[in-house]
């Protein structure tokens, strides 16, 4: 197992930079760039101050003054020694620095190696390994609680929990198999089949919760259309607290589909704002109101602009038929113009101005309520697409055991269906993968983690 080296800290220029060491040679490396106390005589969980040498420059061989923070296997993230340097945060440094530990013998990690090295030596599980990577891309407060109980092993103890009865059901069933020849039922087959549907339920459930985890992980997606000029980019522009989008008085300036992540109320919503909907001739206007379509389609809240000034221009022809739920803005309030008659079924109906300095709280609070996720009371939430893929066929494997259960069919066929659910339950928390899974698991994490 070589050492590996890392900047840990984003790109580009900041207060410190941090660059990671993880390795069996990990102290040596730094020892030979650090003027300080010997870092492999130094206690673990210990920082020191010192400098950054370069022992091939003879005349002036100091880069920088740092601090080394040392970790000693296997009481460190990766399981291995770790030296963590902190240095000034110019990208110049950085870059020197990582050189330097290159030409020591270090070599540059890639991706997510340094969780693959403490997934490897048993410091985290997969399913762990995942939430720290949530963890860094957590965005809401929804989404960081989500994250934390990942992290702290509440899925993990869960899935360890079902594989237990799992392996109870399977254990009961094994008996049943040993004496089918003395014609002598061990277990009542009624108790098997509630044991199974329990499992089943519990594991269906966790796989329903990734709708909601999703969401809260990615954002409820909430698009927001209507007429051309009806005010969706300045709405946009007032979500975000933001001038993203373009705004004018001339019809059909929104030619493409803009949208962007906002926090409100501790989740997060992607707003997308739409190309304004009317008959047209133009054709890029015309892929633009196709795209406002597709957004349509794709959304899980639908916020209906209406500009008071224009009320007969309104075309709510393309969502009347859709499920998702709408809420109708009547905009320009402050314009004192008479109210609208609203022809469909909405959701919520919220007049305000986008532009004027007036309280939008209304509409935020209609969208709390519409998205209404519950991620306070649910047991477990499902974030990840791996994590659903696995739990749908295992809810799927139980279903098949709980059919043949009730049909009388033998112990040793029904063992198989419930050794299968035990195989995709283990493969989220990684006790049985592949190499080429973790590769492809791991690859999508920052280099340096
Ligand atoms: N008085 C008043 N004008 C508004 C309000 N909101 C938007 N406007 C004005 O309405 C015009 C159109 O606003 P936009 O946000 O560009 O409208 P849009 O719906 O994005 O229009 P398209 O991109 O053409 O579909 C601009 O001149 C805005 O300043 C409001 O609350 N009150
Ligand atoms: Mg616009």
């Amino acid at each position: 197992m070589n050492t590996i080296c890392a900047i840990s800290t984003p790109h580009g220029t900041g207060g410190i930079a941090v660059a990671r060491i993880s390795g069996p040679e990990a102290f040596e490396i730094a020892d030979r760039i650090w003027k300080g106390k010997r870092l492999s005589d130094a206690t673990s969980h210990t920082a020191h101050y010192g400098c950054i040498i370069d022992p091939e420059q003879h005349d002036d061989p100091e880069l920088d003054h740092g601090v080394a923070t040392v970790f000693r296997a296997p009481r460190s993230f990766t399981g291995e020694n770790i030296v963590e340097l902190a240095i000034h945060g110019s990208p110049w440094l950085q870059r020197e620095l990582i050189n330097l530990l290159i030409r020591q013998g270090a070599r540059l990690a890639e991706p997510g190696e340094f969780s693959r090295r403490a997934f490897t030596n048993g410091r985290l599980d997969l399913a762990e390994a995942e939430a720290v990577a949530d963890m860094i891309a957590t965005s809401s407060r929804a989404a960081h609680r989500i994250a934390m109980s990942h992290m702290r092993g509440d899925l993990s103890r869960k899935l360890s929990a079902l594989r237990d009865d799992l392996l109870r059901l399977c254990a009961l069933l094994e008996l049943e198999l040993d004496f089918s020849e003395e014609d002598v039922t061990f277990a009542d087959r009624n108790e098997l089949i509630s044991l199974a549907s329990h499992i089943n339920h519990t594991v269906s459930a966790m796989a329903r919760s990734f709708a909601t985890g999703n969401a809260l992980k990615n954002g409820i997606n909430t698009a927001i259309v209507g007429a051309t000029n009806a005010g969706k980019s300045t709405l946009l522009n007032r979500l975000l607290n933001d001038d993203k989008a373009i705004v004018s008085p001339i019809h059909g300036t929104t030619r493409d589909t803009i949208e962007d992540t906002a926090e409100i109320n501790g989740r997060l919503y992607r707003f997308i704002d739409t190309a304004g909907l009317r008959h047209t001739d133009d054709p890029i206007e015309c892929i633009g109101i196709s795209r406002s379509i597709a957004a349509i389609s794709k959304a899980d809240i639908i916020i209906w602009m209406i500009d008071p000034e224009n009320p007969d221009t309104q075309t709510p022809a393309h969502f009347t038929n859709s499920n998702t739920p709408i809420i109708a803005v009547v905009n320009k309030a402050d314009l004192g113009l008479p109210h609208p008659a609203i022809p469909i079924k909405t959701a919520a109906t919220i007049t305000l101005s986008a532009l004027a300095d007036v309280d939008i709280t209304p509409l935020t609070d209609a969208l709390a309520t519409i998205a209404n996720i519950d991620d306070t009371t649910a047991e477990i939430t499902i974030t990840n697409a791996r994590h659903y893929q696995a739990l749908n066929a295992a809810t799927q494997s139980t279903q098949r055991a709980i059919e043949a259960l009730s049909a009388n069919i033998p112990a040793d066929l029904v063992a198989q269906d419930l050794r299968e659910t035990i195989h995709h339950l283990s493969s989220i928390t990684g006790t049985i993968t592949t190499p080429d899974i973790l590769t492809h698991i791991f690859s999508h994490f920052c280099i340096g983690k």
